[in-house]
């Protein structure tokens, strides 16, 4: 078998069942042929987001792989790959490289050179003998340890080469690593003697499948429990430990809780200095649980750190705090819950006017709102793009599943949330699969629309146009004055149904929800759908910095 016949192969053996690309690259017909559908989109960004997105949903169980040309292909790529990288998702990277003869010639793409610092291992195959290695490192690089991208440059007159037959190939294995016993005992005492502790979840939780853990660890000792964007909906936000998730926007009690904390907790997580992550208050005991020795004693000097595997650290905590309680939580639970509750009433009293708003232009808030109130939550996969949708939705949705809420925001490119709900819809047709963006960040990736149409990737997208970067214009004062270099424009509910999908623009408040409703139906019909929402320049965010 040839090179192309031997990686399709190799992907099923991997349990692959879509390969997401653009062309030219033999592996898709390859693939085609051995059964593997095939997904094309329209530009490379957003099929790495796809199967970004495929990874993210399934806690890496399905690994999204993409593939693609040499040359312009692989330079399209580069910023699909940075997020994934920015954001540690684990997908497949597949590109074409030049003919060997050519490979390392300026001024060719070189993808094994350009991608070092956006990929956790980036391999250049040059004999056909050695691709199954390549595949196994790569697949073992993906599925193990810290979550991030990986990448096989395969030079293009590789691809009719012969590969051995039969072809040895086994999955990669998937491995977790425990923390040590004895730093478990002195955090279980740590937090056992904290009086005022907060639980810091990651996305951590999410790749490793423990919710139910960290549940039962929130619950043993009565802590409440905020979680970075990534890990938003890796605890119920409806629980009443739940202060919410953090962001540039945050809930009233993630800021009241963290400042009133003795020792934070974060498990599962970098606690990374971004724009879209909260500050942790100066003074606190910090206990870091992290996969990732690279991420320990980062960003903040730590008191207590725990590496290895999110689940694993959590059932031997929960049993080493178990032991220290006797058994049971102290009764702190009431007068938290309540001190929980009386905060999040005031914050959203104070918000209930935006989230309600009849005023036209619509209100951002009150279409996040209505959403919130019109769809089935449990049932629904959602995310943000980058610019004021992000701040305006995260802070006000509540969770109340795992893997529900696709936070993002180490990097954040504009146009990244459509991608991301056509590739949570792939891997989960049964859900609704809603991006909300705004009209800046369909500049950037909207003709990919088109893909969910031919795909029959039914989501929902929910546009908020304020004709302008909204976000932007505190800084853009003069530009705008003087060149109005913030406005932009467009009709992008023609615009989806020129792409053959479902588009209908809302103005009035009173027709948010039944606008909501007709476009779930349609996607339930197997339309993707796009509601334009015309919305105010709303500045005003959740924010206590
Ligand atoms: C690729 C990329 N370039 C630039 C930015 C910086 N940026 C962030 S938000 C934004 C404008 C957002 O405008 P829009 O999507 O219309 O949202 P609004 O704030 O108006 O609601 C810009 C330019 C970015 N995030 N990504
Ligand atoms: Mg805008």
């Amino acid at each position: 078998m040839n090179v192309s016949t031997a990686i399709a192969e190799i992907l099923k053996r991997e349990g692959i069942s879509f390969l997401i690309g653009y062309p030219v690259n033999p592996i898709i017909e390859a693939a085609a042929e051995a059964d593997i559908r095939t997904i094309i989109v329209r530009q490379e960004r957003t099929g790495l987001h796809m199967a970004d997105a495929v990874s993210r949903v399934t806690s890496g169980e399905r690994i999204g792989v993409f593939t693609m040309q040499f040359g312009p292909g692989t330079e399209n790529a580069f910023g699909g790959v940075a997020q994934a990288y920015g954001d540690s998702v684990p997908i497949v990277v597949l590109p074409a490289g030049y003919p060997r003869t050519l490979i390392n010639v300026p001024p060719n793409f070189n993808a094994f050179l350009n991608f070092q610092h956006v990929t956790k291992s980036v391999e250049q195959v040059v004999t056909a003998q050695t691709l199954p290695d390549a595949m196994r490192r790569a697949f073992t690089q993906v599925r193990n340890g810290r979550p991030r991208p990986v990448m096989v440059e395969i030079p293009l007159d590789l691809f009719t080469e012969e590969v051995a037959e039969p072809l040895v190939y086994r999955p990669a294995p998937c491995m977790r690593s425990a923390p040590d016993p004895l730093a478990i005992d002195e955090v279980a005492r740590v937090l056992v003697e904290a009086k005022r502790p907060v639980i810091y979840a990651g996305q951590g939780v999410h790749y490793a499948h423990a919710w139910q853990p960290l549940r039962e660890l929130a619950e043993l000792l009565e802590a409440p429990v905020t979680t970075s964007l990534q890990g938003k909906s890796a605890f119920p936000e409806t629980h009443p430990l739940a202060l919410g998730s953090g962001g540039h926007a945050i809930p009233r009690p993630v800021q009241q809780f963290l400042t009133a904390a003795d020792v934070i907790f974060g498990i599962g997580c970098s606690f990374t200095t971004t724009n879209y992550g909260v500050r942790l208050p100066a003074g606190k005991v910090i206990i870091q649980a992290t996969l990732d020795p690279a991420d320990l004693n980062k960003d903040y000097p730590i008191d207590y750190g725990l590496i290895g595997d999110a689940g694993l650290t959590l059932t031997a905590l929960v049993e080493a705090v178990r032991e220290r309680l006797g058994g049971n939580p102290r009764g702190r639970s009431e007068s938290i819950a309540q001190a929980i509750r009386a905060s999040k009433d005031q914050w959203l009293t104070e918000w209930m006017p935006r989230l309600t708003s009849n005023e036209m232009p619509l209100s951002p808030y009150r279409v996040i709102w209505d959403l919130l109130h019109a769809v089935d939550v449990a049932t629904t996969i959602i995310t943000h793009d980058a610019g004021s949708p992000r701040d305006q939705l995260s802070p006000f949705w509540q969770t109340r599943e795992p893997l529900t809420y696709i936070g993002w925001g180490k990097t954040t490119q504009l146009g990244y949330s459509l991608g991301l709900a056509m590739g949570a819809k792939l891997a989960h047709p049964d859900k609704l699969c809603i991006n909300v963006w705004g009209d800046a960040a369909i500049g950037f990736t909207g003709m990919d629309f088109e893909t969910a149409v031919r795909e029959r990737l039914p989501i929902l997208s929910i546009l908020l146009n304020n004709s302008s970067m909204a976000i932007e214009l505190p800084v853009m004062k003069v530009a705008t004055e003087k060149y109005r270099s913030t406005d932009i424009s467009g009709q992008y509910a023609d615009l989806a149904r020129a792409l053959g999908g479902y588009g209908e623009r809302v103005s009035e408040p009173d027709q948010i929800i039944p606008a909501i409703t007709r476009a779930i139906q349609r996607t339930q019909e197997g339309t993707p759908a796009l509601l334009e929402f015309i919305t105010q320049k709303e500045l005003t965010v959740s924010t206590f910095r």
